[in-house]
């Protein structure tokens, strides 16, 4: 069946609306970042950078690793970019463009995310490294999509029984990370964690500047949340989306957090630009032994 022209979006030169790529500029390995210049902190390490395209918030450079072809994309901040940059990512190499039409067989993908993130437990140091075992996303993205075959609910409703969570927000979803790309990234270097993927910076972080917050007690009730001994170790903006999206897609995605922040002990990295470079350098050396 064709998928009609306001449902798949292309630009003149046949690129995908947002992202602005042809899919012969896009790698099967793609690293997300969020920072669009951070695209570059990445790719000065490449061999070789084979195409550059801009377009709003979505920078994508393509290029070579130790051999390995890699895509970077910056995403922007927060799982609204996400819902674009998956879809569009799957619609490059899983819809022939030109036909408007699926292709029989699904191409999967590898979507490393590189991010900063905040501590929630006062044990975990700034300037280390977490690789998301699972993302919970307070945002609501993945509850518009026929989704609950890919989310673990028990883990989503103990949470929100913990927090007594208001009917006014949106029901917590929780989906894993593929589980041999986390084995892969796993080591003395990175922790594995549980990753809150939430729809702000400040209110919905418990961060107060001027406004007073809902419920004040919200980030001690994540810190004291246990269930089947698994604890909420950060907070971030996108790894729900992505693993949500990316199960639903059929891609493997995990997400690497380097610890800026630490909300429980206030904190604050004192060099974040040093800590996201070593965070790049161990992911590309690990991503080159895919
Ligand atoms: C907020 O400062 C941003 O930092 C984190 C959050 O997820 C949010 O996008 O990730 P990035 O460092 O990848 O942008
Ligand atoms: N990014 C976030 O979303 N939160 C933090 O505390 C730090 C980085």
């Amino acid at each position: 069946m064709k998928i009609a022209e306001s449902e798949l979006i292309l630009n003149s030169d046949g690129s995908i609306y947002h992202l602005n790529l042809l899919p012969e500029q896009l790698a099967p390995t793609i690293i997300t970042v969020g920072d669009p210049d951070r695209v570059e902190e990445v790719t000065k390490y490449f061999d070789t950078i084979d195409c550059i395209v801009r377009k709003r918030e979505f920078h994508t450079q393509t290029g070579s690793y130790k051999g390995k072809k890699i895509s970077v994309i910056s995403t922007g901040i927060g799982t609204d970019n996400i819902d674009i940059v998956l879809n569009e990512l799957d619609a490059l190499v899983n819809l022939d463009l030109n036909t408007r039409t699926k292709k029989a067989t699904v191409e999967p993908l590898t979507i490393i995310r590189i991010g900063t993130s905040g501590a929630i437990q006062p044990s975990i140091p700034v300037d280390s490294f977490i690789a998301s075992g699972y993302g919970i996303g307070f945002d609501s993205l993945l509850h518009f999509y026929d989704s609950k075959h890919v989310q673990n609910q028990s883990l989503s409703q103990a949470l929100q029984t913990h927090l007594d969570w208001a009917q006014d927000k949106s029901s917590p979803y929780a989906v894993a990370a593929d589980q041999e790309l986390l084995s892969h990234f796993i080591d003395d270097t990175i922790q594995q964690g549980v990753t809150i993927t939430n729809v702000g910076f400040y209110g919905p972080q418990g961060r107060v500047l001027r406004l007073p917050l809902q419920d004040a007690s919200l980030n001690d009730k994540i810190t004291s949340f246990t269930d089947n001994n698994l604890k909420i170790t950060n907070l971030e903006m996108e790894t729900a989306g992505i693993y949500g999206l990316s199960k639903l897609l059929g891609h493997k995605a995990i997400s690497l957090n380097a610890i800026v922040a630490n909300r429980a002990t206030g904190d604050f990295s004192k060099d974040s630009t040093k800590t996201i470079d070593r965070l790049i350098r161990y992911a590309l050396d690990k991503i080159a032994l895919l």
